[in-house]
């Protein structure tokens, strides 16, 4: 269904049925506004239940759709959208090495901004330091946004805690969940990670021609799905709410509330972001130890700057700025 009149086709029906909420459409009246015969809506109906939509049919009233795929379709997240640009143009692939690298060719490719590429299994999903973020098929959302602000290079880091209030907040909209922010880039809950997200600049000399951000959410991983080695450390918003959470719902929530924080952040700065951030932040006032690439520096977290670099002071009162590192609590 690639050429583009079927896709028009089709994107006017989904259109049609999310306008339509719980009321049923008609094969004529969907025929009329997709503009094609009712043979052609009964096979682009058949098409979508084969990737997974459930439709209702009732004789003489039409269809309704009552069930969505459990793997993610670009249509399934478009059905509800409310965005203007984030998720609006969606690539996806079923299988990918990371979506970080496919983010980056089409952003050097042109990509508008707000582009998304989203994949139901990575097999070399990445973290920090070329750390591996496992990413098994159907049961997380694995996906990179494209983002294209004017901002100066040392303010990107910015982004990534402008994308973790969108997250906590999207989570909480969805499931209800009150998730905390690891600084600087670590969403637990009841103090396990659920999400990871990976901030990527594309730049020459001092301008920003692209910043790639990877969020990584375990969505229904069961416990035992885990792996032993995060077994321990790592926890799905399944686990959490004890219910099948929607993939798409979720990701949906965090366009819109990364499309909104970010306009917010572009008008009026990082003042705003920080201050939601520092209430979402676990570690702030604690005894934190950070884990640098020159060694640890143990002391109370006391906040953040307005660049979003950790601030800790240590026992004899000298304040230190953190840029980088793993953090770990002392209890
Ligand atoms: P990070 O370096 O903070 O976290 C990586 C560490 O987290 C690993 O060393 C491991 O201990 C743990 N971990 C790995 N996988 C998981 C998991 N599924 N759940 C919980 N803990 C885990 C975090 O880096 C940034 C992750 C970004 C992932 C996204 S997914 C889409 C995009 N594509 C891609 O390759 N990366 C990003």
């Amino acid at each position: 269904m690639a050429n583009p009149l079927q896709s028009e086709i089709r994107r006017r029906l989904i259109e049609a049925f999310t306008n339509a909420g719980e009321e049923y459409l008609s094969g004529q009246y969907l025929a009329e506004i997709a503009g094609c015969s009712r043979t052609a809506i009964w096979k682009h109906i058949e098409e979508l239940r084969k990737e997974g939509f459930v439709f209702d049919a009732v004789k003489k009233r039409g269809y309704k759709i009552i069930q969505i795929p459990e793997k993610i379709t670009a249509d399934e997240i478009g059905l509800g959208l409310k965005t203007a640009f984030i998720g609006r143009n969606i690539h996806y692939e079923e299988q990918v090495e990371s979506t970080q690298k496919i983010a980056h060719r089409l952003a050097t490719d042109g990509a508008t901004e707000g582009t998304v590429v989203v994949a139901e299994e990575q097999t070399i999903g990445r973290g920090r330091l070329d750390r591996k973020w496992y990413s098994p098929k159907y049961s997380g959302i694995w996906m990179s946004i494209i983002l294209k602000p004017n901002l100066p290079m040392h303010q990107a880091p910015q982004l990534t805690l402008v994308t973790a209030v969108a997250v906590v907040q999207a989570i909480q909209e969805v499931t209800g969940l009150q998730p905390q922010i690891k600084w600087p880039n670590d969403i637990l809950i009841e103090g396990k990670k659920v999400t990871g997200i990976l901030t990527e600049l594309q730049a020459d000399a001092d301008r920003i021609n692209a910043i790639i951000i990877g969020i990584g959410i375990n969505v229904n991983q069961k416990q035992e799905d885990f792996t032993e080695d995060i077994l321990q450390i790592a926890t799905s918003l399944a686990i959490e709410s004890g219910q099948h959470v929607s993939r798409a719902k979720v990701m949906q929530a965090v366009f819109g509330q990364l499309e909104k924080l970010y306009l917010i952040y572009q008008q009026n700065g990082f003042a705003p972001i920080k201050l939601l951030w520092e209430s979402y932040a676990i570690s702030i006032g604690k005894q934190i130890i950070a884990r640098t690439i020159t060694g640890d520096i143990v002391g109370k977290a006391i906040g953040i700057t307005d660049e979003g670099v950790l601030r800790i002071e240590q026992n004899d009162g000298e304040v230190h700025h953190v840029y980088s590192a793993d953090i770990f609590l002392k209890d």
